[in-house]
């Protein structure tokens, strides 16, 4: 691929309103009203900002009635198209959770994680959307524990982990030729360590994905994990370029360190973007976490809540539009300063 001139398409994900589109969450101040139309306002004001696509989460399901989950799905989709945004692009993320493990090492957990996900791949063909992304090898959240409880980490972790990637592979081979045939690729996130086992970087999921033959499986890169957990710009270069060669490089995620704003970050924005834009013309999704539930206790947010437009009382500190609004205006400058030699040369 030759490096594009043109902006990618920047998307923006719903984690800073909501982890689940069918309800506001736990701390919401106007019960009452439909869900579904204040997905439609956020949608509109951040087309306004530029934003010309979103990243939904997908809640996770606790039962198995994944038809049902479908369904939903579906109706949402219709709604978005009667209110005129059937154009608009969706992808999805999804979590691993502790009852559907494809890394189990019980092979009646596999088969059901594997059903689970390819439901999460049916959910994303239903929305449009072919980017399905996030921690989707190992659960979420879920720090391994010996049978007596204690904590497993360091090098007893990697041991236990190794062997639950090698769980893992032919489950991702089977779901990645399930989500070719329903045009959707499927983006596994190294998370940071503080947030989940593993895999935490890149080195370990590109070793994981030569266990894996279909190229539908590949890697979401997010700035804030890379920082936080990576190997430094001269690695990640050649990570990404091997990445691209494979065919895997399937998304990309800008987020601080600290998952707050942008425009004020220690992001290191250009021993990022610019090995990624050297071979990847996709889209960019925006990810910033607002203090709503869960991330609220998981990540520790002491920071203020961006209160959200048409749900929270205004107060004198940034609104969640503020912060959409100048993330995407920090985003598209600092990707402009790696384009723009380009467009002249
Ligand atoms: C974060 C991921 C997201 C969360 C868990 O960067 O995109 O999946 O970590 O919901
Ligand atoms: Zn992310």
């Amino acid at each position: 691929m030759s490096p594009s001139t043109s902006l990618p398409d920047i998307y923006f994900n719903f984690f800073m309103f909501t982890t689940d589109m069918f309800v506001f969450p736990m701390n919401m101040n106007t019960p009452n009203v439909d869900y579904k139309k204040l997905v439609v306002n956020h949608i509109r004001q951040l087309q306004a900002f530029g934003y010309n696509g979103f990243e939904f989460p997908i809640a996770p399901t606790f039962g198995e009635n994944f038809s049902q989950d479908i369904q939903n799905y579906q109706e949402l989709k219709q709604y978005l198209n009667d209110q005129g945004l059937s154009d608009v692009k969706i992808s999805t993320n999804v979590l691993g959770t502790r009852t559907f493990d494809p890394s189990s090492f019980y092979p009646q957990q596999r088969q059901k994680a594997l059903e689970y996900l390819k439901s999460r791949v049916d959910i994303t063909a239903t929305l449009g959307g072919e980017i399905m992304m996030g921690p989707i090898l190992i659960p979420y959240g879920v720090f391994p524990t010996t049978d007596f409880n204690d904590p497993i980490w360091s090098d007893q972790l990697q041991e236990h982990l190794g062997l639950r990637y090698q769980n893992a592979q032919p489950i991702f081979n089977e779901l990645g030729k399930y989500a070719e045939g329903k045009n959707v690729k499927l983006a596994i996130e190294p998370i940071t360590h503080w947030e989940t086992p593993g895999p935490n970087k890149l080195s370990q999921l590109i070793e994981f994905l030569q266990g894996v033959e279909s190229k539908q499986v590949g890697v979401v890169i997010d700035s804030s994990h890379e920082t936080l957990d990576g190997d430094g710009p001269e690695i990640f270069s050649e990570q990404v370029k091997h990445l691209a060669d494979e065919k895997r490089l399937h998304h990309i995620q800008i987020s601080s360190p600290d998952r707050g704003p942008l425009h004020t970050s220690w992001l290191p924005w250009q021993d990022f973007l610019k090995p990624v834009l050297e071979v990847y013309n996709g889209a960019i999704a925006i990810e910033i976490f607002n203090a709503t539930p869960p991330f609220v206790d998981l990540l520790r947010l002491s920071r203020r809540k961006f209160w959200i437009p048409g749900q929270d009382h205004p107060n004198e500190y940034p609104s969640a539009y503020d912060i959409a609004k100048k993330a995407i205006e920090a985003t598209k400058k600092e990707i402009t300063k790696v384009l723009a030699p380009r467009a002249v040369s």
